[in-house]
């Protein structure tokens, strides 16, 4: 028989471990590089967050503006739909050959149009998969599909801040269409920021 005392003390863990499931701080940071034009490209994100992560209802748009994607990557939450705009006088197209984002192809539409897809994920890791025109070969943009909604795409200056991160350990890694760096542990508190750094390098060639 427990005594009045323990029933107690158990709902006061209780409760206090129902709020901690809210306690979230934020991690920020900046990414460096030899060529600052590539910091723009890295999405940083949280490795292994396990949750029911509602799919975004708002479209997310990947415009096709003087024959470039922009953005060059896109990373999303699995199940987000992305809308693809033709913004140019001349006709493009999208299609990937990657079966992370089931090899589609939405067709080639003119000037004002716009086509979707939406994407689910189809990997176990990181699940990136490159966007191609059919129409001009050197048109080439990444879609990312996360897992978690805790990431961020770097500015200009190489800087992001990922906010609201559940408080504890997490590894935080990066992804770029062409340089790497080192996974991060942090220690994610219950309020306030923790700051990290990463160091692009090229790929290693597998
Ligand atoms: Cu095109």
């Amino acid at each position: 028989m427990k005594s009045p005392r323990t029933v107690l003390l158990a709902a006061v863990v209780v409760v206090a471990m129902g709020g901690q499931l809210a306690l979230a701080g934020t991690i920020k940071g900046t990414v460096t590089a030899s060529k600052k034009k590539l910091l723009p490209h890295t999405i940083v994100y949280v490795d292994s967050i396990k949750g029911d992560f509602e799919c975004p209802k708002e479209h997310v748009l990947m415009n096709q503006k003087n024959s470039v994607f922009v953005p060059h990557v896109l990373p999303v939450l699995a199940g987000t739909t992305v809308d693809f705009k033709n913004s140019d006088d001349v006709a493009h197209n999208v299609f990937t050959p990657d079966k992370n984002a089931d090899k589609f192809n939405l067709g080639t539409w003119p000037s004002g149009e716009i086509r979707s897809h939406t994407f689910e994920k189809r990997c176990d890791k990181v699940c990136d998969a490159v966007m191609l025109c059919n129409v001009h070969p050197e048109m080439e943009a990444f879609v990312l599909i996360m897992e978690n909604p805790y990431f961020a795409v770097a500015n200009d200056s190489g800087y992001f801040e990922i906010p609201k991160v559940p408080a504890g350990g997490q590894t935080i890694r990066i992804w770029h269409p062409t340089m790497d760096a080192e996974a991060q542990q942090v220690n994610v508190a219950d309020s306030g920021s923790v700051a990290i750094e990463f160091t692009l390098v090229g790929k290693k060639k597998k």
